[in-house]
């Protein structure tokens, strides 16, 4: 195959996940910026189905493109690659950063002080996800096992702050991997400090009414300034953003197979 023959196989389409994913809006946007794209389209679906779509096509060897990021599991099991992006349709790498509503530091201070030191690392992030997708465990036990071996990461969190008494407390998170992963540790960490702790799956656009309403009382995966850019601003003065959880390690962009013979989007012939 030459470089480029795949537009017809694939049918001239992205395999995405749900549709409110920022990664969606980057993947439009470049389906706009890159003239060799125009007669391609989109695919929504789930990180669950495109992964499944993606595992079936390597074992096929066929060729897939698919809406990929890090931090992600896949790359640890599979042999992927980003296509260059010459146009930076999906930016730069990002942050991601920990909301909280207003008012938390008054309500509950030894929560506030928990998610304002909160601050780990991609792999740390990746292995809890491997953990949940690749051995099938639940995000709660994968979250456990990841804090039972990194005791002086969460301490360095939790130093010289009070434990509390059963106080109830709401974390909103989207409907990916990254968020079950941070969200099944970060539970862990909270109980143990004396709170009783409830997640609630949404959709990426709630995530953040939500955090803006009261409704929940922190969100941990806000990917800033470009990804969640249009969830966020709108609601920037509404909430309180405490920085950085993960920093400059959130990337997107279009992944397909090693084997296929491309290395840029520019190489996606329409
Ligand atoms: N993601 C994972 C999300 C944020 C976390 C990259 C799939 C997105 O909104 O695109």
């Amino acid at each position: 195959e030459a470089a480029g023959d795949y537009a017809e196989e694939l049918d001239y389409t992205i395999t995405g996940i749900d549709p409110g994913a920022g990664i969606m809006g980057a993947a439009e946007q470049a389906l706009e910026d890159y003239d060799n794209l125009d007669d391609w389209t989109l695919q929504s679906s789930s990180e669950t189905a495109m992964i499944a779509e993606m595992e079936e096509a390597i074992e096929n060897e066929e060729p897939i493109v698919i809406t990929g990021w890090d931090p992600h599991w896949k790359f640890v099991d599979h042999d992927l690659k980003y296509l260059d992006d010459p146009e930076g349709s999906f930016g730069e790498p990002e942050d991601i950063d920990t909301l909280v509503r207003e008012g938390l530091q008054d309500d509950h201070p030894e929560a506030y002080e928990i998610l304002d030191n909160f601050e780990w690392t991609a792999d740390d992030m990746a292995e809890i996800m491997y953990d949940i997708v690749v051995e099938d465990e639940d995000p709660l036990d994968a979250g456990q096992t990841w804090y039972d071996e990194n005791e002086d990461v969460v301490n360095s969190w939790t130093e010289g702050v009070d434990e509390v008494d059963g106080e109830s407390f709401e974390i909103v998170h989207g409907p990916w991997e990254t968020d079950y992963s941070t969200v099944g540790m970060m539970t862990h960490v909270l109980e143990d400090m004396g709170y009783d702790v409830e997640t609630t799956n949404v959709e990426a656009n709630y995530m953040y009414q939500a955090v803006a309403d009261d409704d929940a009382d922190a969100m941990l995966g806000a990917w800033l300034p470009d990804t969640h850019g249009e969830y966020y601003e709108p609601i920037e003065d509404e909430v309180e953003n405490l920085g950085a959880n993960m920093e400059a390690e959130a990337a997107l962009g279009l992944v397909v197979p090693e084997y296929m013979d491309i290395d840029s989007i520019e190489d996606l012939e329409g």
